[in-house]
């Protein structure tokens, strides 16, 4: 069985529509109302979707958690998560299954960047470009789009990947069980549309608050350059600076107050970073195969 999955949270404009064609290319749709507050569950069932709701708005990963959930209790073949705002296009949904199907891979990616057609003003492009290395960093994948939430998942990957974040930070977490649990990985070209996008006002909050929960993953998964290295270094500068205030102390009788509480506050600070990097990292080892 094949089933597209919507999280939804007041789409009630677009989902209907996004329902009908999905209904085209698979057996199932599954709708998440997200605690929506106007009419997307009752459209939503009109229209011949099956609807989970929340009771109250939790957020997109929260949505998305529900969604494998159900795949998992159905058995279901392939899922395809596609969002209810009309910005993806269901009738590419038959690429994504393609490549699920004809290369046998577990999880397939529908990238706005493939090739160059994205029509996307340059500082959401830049900023979806940041949050993708640096979640390329944490994942050592390879994506261009790290923030789509058009995908395919094979039965493997539905059964492998449960995921935990309530916000938009649900895509880096699954991509890092996605590399964790060697699940392969594939992307193929999809258009998105920007016509009539409303949320331009809170992407840059938005943005800052997915590379922050990015971060976190890359900092848990390298934990030794992320934090071992910085602490490495202030360690050093803390000693060095230390030597230059106990020579002027020794040879000069001059106290340079300032380099002896730099000095200490370099220490301290750096000394914190390397205990924390290599308690990560003795965590991150210890706990490599539980998630
Ligand atoms: N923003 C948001 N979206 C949710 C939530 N729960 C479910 N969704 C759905 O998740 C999908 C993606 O949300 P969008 O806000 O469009 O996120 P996006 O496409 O990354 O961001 P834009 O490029 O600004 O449209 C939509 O289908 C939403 O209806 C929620 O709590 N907040
Ligand atoms: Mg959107």
């Amino acid at each position: 069985m094949k089933i597209v999955c919507i999280p939804a949270y007041n789409e009630e404009l677009s989902i209907q529509d996004m329902i009908k064609k999905s209904l085209q290319h698979v057996d199932n749709v599954v709708v998440c109302d997200d605690g929506s507050t106007d009419n997307t569950a009752k459209l939503a069932k009109e229209s011949g979707a099956i609807v989970l709701s929340h009771n109250k708005n939790q957020g997109y990963g929260a949505a998305i958690a529900t969604l494998f959930d159900y795949a998992r209790k159905q058995n279901a073949q392939i899922m395809i998560t596609i969002d209810g705002d009309g910005q993806h296009d269901p009738n590419q949904i038959p690429l994504l299954i393609d490549a699920i199907t004809a290369h046998n891979v577990d999880v397939v990616i529908g990238s706005r960047f493939l090739d160059d057609s994205t029509k996307a003003s340059s500082y959401r492009k830049t900023g979806i470009k940041i949050i993708t290395s640096a979640a390329n960093y944490g994942t050592n994948l390879k994506v261009t789009d790290s923030q789509s939430g058009f995908r395919a998942y094979s039965k493997d990957a539905i059964n492998a990947i449960h995921p935990t974040e309530q916000g938009m930070a649900v895509s880096t977490e699954i991509l890092l069980k996605i590399s964790n649990k060697g699940l392969s990985i594939a992307e193929v070209p999809i258009t998105i549309s920007y016509e009539g996008d409303t949320s331009e006002q809170n992407s840059v909050s938005h943005g800052v608050s997915v590379l922050v929960n990015t971060l976190k993953y890359v900092s848990i998964k390298h934990p030794l350059q992320f934090y071992g290295i910085p602490g490495l270094g202030l360690v050093i500068a803390g000693i060095v600076l230390g030597g230059l205030f106990l020579d002027a102390y020794l040879n000069q009788q001059t106290v340079f107050y300032g380099s002896l509480l730099g000095s200490v506050v370099m220490f301290l600070l750096g000394a914190i970073l390397s205990v924390t990097a290599i308690i990560l990292f003795t965590m991150a080892n210890l706990f490599r195969d539980r998630y």
